[in-house]
């Protein structure tokens, strides 16, 4: 479906009426100072010129074939409160290094990263960790960074290193697995470089789309897994209506008060849009990362086409699309040809999906401009392009006869199948819950379960909230999941990539999309009363977060952990410094209130 948007478009002004430092602190993202990305070249020894040598994308396995380069990234990442107004609103944010988007993390793959993360939440200060979303974990889950789960919060006051492998490689981002926290802004790209299969000229690197939420987390968690109450007050609670959408934690808002329409207030109007530059006749690669909280995005660029590479870190058989559906955390690496004139300017759209799709939205399309080599970069595009603009059902990924990975890989015969029902209710004490199997996940931060398996510690029957699924020793996964809920899901297993054997509405039949190579990746998403069945190997021993990314749904519950290799996850060498921070964290808990009012992640 097209539809001509009448808001903002047309009147809106291209000249930001505040400072990009104002609006997004030290970031540059969605500047035309934005760096380009381009693979960083190596004198390490061990490979020749590209650090992954003759590996291609369809040669080697993006999962397990990775080169060891030597190469180690260092970052280092402080999180503090700071007040911004990334669409002209000021809002009290949790910031790394005062950046919205928090900084881009760079690597080639097979390079090493390196992340000290320092806590400086205070007033009223609050536990924090970082999770490095797709990335294997592989003899590093310490550092998938899931509190109660793969580690303790980091306390405030404190600091915590994580180190791990750069693979697979593509397009992902890293966001805060601390409750809702990253609602509030504590999220950021990641860019691995690694073997392409569709030539491009230029990487324009990170265009992040996210639902964004005016009111702090806090407060909305406190109606989302509140007590339910029959008022249209007490729904809207349960379904907080997004306040914008942004690109690149950019966008416009149209302030209600006109006494706010000052530059110093507390709401301006035009802050000012992201932006892009397209040089005619040449291929664009742009990584398309749904970075949001709730979500479906269905992005799209008047008058041109798009030719997806990648879904999550899987590189695909290239297909050519003019709309890309992007359930939350989702990513699509797209090359887009300059196919315009040189003077020519044209928007970037992004439509949150309504229905039961998504959550309801108060602004849903999220605008930004591409200003080609001799536009006029202060213009606004003009009225005589072809919009592609779809907010309609089915809240769905495309098809999967249309994702074939480059790398392929059967679907073997599974060793157990585990089937989980998917509901919603209100539980005993009239909290909204959301459940898998009937129970509700409630995470313990002081007993992370990789540290209890580590131990040997593999049985919690007196609480059911752990959800947690003991795979043993079985080497092939499949799990069926039964949607009961009236809303649509984005499914995400970490230190995997699924492979995505069928989805749809109804009762699965049993049949397998493209059995000789199905579709595999991070994040799917699951239809409302529909099914999705996934499966992997077993090559990863640990205690593995399998949920939905929905930030509200994740909180009420909607979570298990898959235990893998329990006998293989006693032998790890955990690092002391795990350990040291679960007692810095015992410190810290025992003499100050954790409000935890929801599953904690
Ligand atoms: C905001 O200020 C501008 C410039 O002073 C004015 O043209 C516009 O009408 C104002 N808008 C509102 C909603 O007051
Ligand atoms: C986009 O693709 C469609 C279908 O292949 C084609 O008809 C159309 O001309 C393409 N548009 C552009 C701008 O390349
Ligand atoms: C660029 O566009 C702006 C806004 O429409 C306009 O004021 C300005 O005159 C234009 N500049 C040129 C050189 O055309
Ligand atoms: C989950 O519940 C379904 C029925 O809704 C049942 O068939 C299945 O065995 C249960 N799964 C587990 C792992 O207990
Ligand atoms: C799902 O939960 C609702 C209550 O929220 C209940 O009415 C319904 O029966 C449940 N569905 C199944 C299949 O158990
Ligand atoms: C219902 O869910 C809430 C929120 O997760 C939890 O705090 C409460 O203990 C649950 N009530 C019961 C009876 O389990
Ligand atoms: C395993 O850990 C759980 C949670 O801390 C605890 O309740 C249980 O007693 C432990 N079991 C053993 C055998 O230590
Ligand atoms: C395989 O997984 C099932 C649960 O899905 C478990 O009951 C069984 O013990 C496992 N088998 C082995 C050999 O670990
Ligand atoms: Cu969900």
């Amino acid at each position: 479906m097209t539809v001509t948007s009448t808001l903002l478009q047309g009147t809106i002004a291209l000249i930001a009426a505040i400072s990009q430092t104002r609006t997004n602190g030290g970031s540059n993202m969605g500047t035309l100072q934005a760096p380009t990305y381009q693979p960083f070249l190596t004198n390490n020894p061990i490979v020749n010129g590209w650090p992954w040598g003759s590996k291609t994308t369809s040669n080697s396995d993006p999962y397990t074939g990775l080169p060891n380069t030597g190469v180690i990234r260092k970052y280092e990442f402080t999180v503090a409160r700071g007040t911004i107004a990334p669409d002209g609103y000021s809002k009290d944010m949790l910031l790394i290094n005062g950046q919205y988007p928090g900084p881009p993390i760079e690597a080639n793959w097979g390079d090493t990263i390196q992340v000290t993360v320092n806590n400086a939440i205070s007033g009223p200060d609050e536990g924090t960790t970082i999770h490095y979303h797709g990335l294997n974990q592989q003899n590093s889950e310490w550092n998938d960074g899931v509190p109660g789960v793969s580690m303790c919060p980091i306390s405030p006051g404190g600091s915590y290193t994580q180190t791990f492998q750069a693979t697979p490689y593509g397009s992902t981002l890293y966001h805060s697995h601390y409750s809702a926290q990253w609602a509030d802004g504590l999220w950021g790209p990641i860019v691995i470089h690694g073997p392409t299969n569709s030539p491009y000229d230029i990487d324009l690197g990170p265009v992040t789309i996210n639902d964004y939420y005016h009111t702090p987390y806090f407060q909305i968690l406190e109606g989302v897994v509140g007590v339910l109450r029959s008022t249209p007050a007490g729904l809207a609670a349960v379904r907080p209506a997004s306040d914008n959408n942004l690109i690149n934690g950019k966008m416009n808002f149209a302030c209600p008060n006109a006494d706010s329409n000052t530059t110093t207030g507390p709401c301006v109007n035009n802050a000012g849009l992201s932006k892009f530059n397209f040089q005619s006749g040449k291929k664009h690669r742009l990584r398309l990362i749904n970075s949001g909280i709730a979500a479906i995005q269905k992005f799209s660029i008047d008058n041109h086409n798009m030719t997806v590479i990648a879904n999550d870190l899987i590189p695909i058989e290239p297909y050519t699309t003019n709309i890309v559906t992007l359930g939350v955390a989702q990513r699509s690496d797209v090359i887009v040809e300059a196919t315009g004139d040189p003077t020519d300017i044209v928007w970037i759209r992004s439509m949150i999906s309504s229905g039961e799709c998504t959550e309801p939205a108060n602004q849903p399309l999220a605008l930004a401009t591409i200003y080609y080599e001799h536009a006029n970069q202060t213009a606004a595009p003009g009225n005589n392009s072809i919009a592609h603009v779809d907010n309609t059902p089915p809240c769905e990924n495309d098809d999967l006869s249309q994702t074939v990975p480059a790398y392929p890989i059967a679907a073997g015969n599974p060793s157990t199948t585990i089937d989980m029902a998917v509901n919603v209710s209100i539980n005993a004490t009239g909290n909204l819950v959301w459940t898998i199997n009937d129970s509700a996940f409630h995470a313990d931060y002081n007993n992370p379960i990789l540290l209890l398996a580590n131990a040997g510690n593999t049985s919690y029957p007196l609480d059911p909230n752990w959800n947690v699924y003991n795979v043993g020793t079985n080497t092939t996964i499949r799990v069926l999941i039964t949607n009961e809920s009236p809303t649509s899901h984005p499914w995400h297993f970490h230190g995997h990539e699924m492979s995505v054997l069928a989805t749809g509405t109804g009762t699965w039949d049993g049949t397998i999309v493209n059995a000789n190579n199905p579709q595999r990746r991070d994040v799917q998403i699951m239809p409302a009363n529909g099914y999705l069945v996934l499966q992997w190997e077993s090559n990863n021993p640990g205690v593995w977060p399998f949920h939905c990314h929905i930030a509200w749904h994740v909180s009420g519950g909607l979570y298990a952990n898959i235990l893998e290799q329990p006998e293989q996850i006693r032998q790890y060498k955990i690092p002391s410094t795990a350990f040291q921070n679960c007692r810095d964290w015992a410190a810290y808990s025992g003499n100050h209130l954790v409000d935890q009012i929801d599953s904690g992640l």
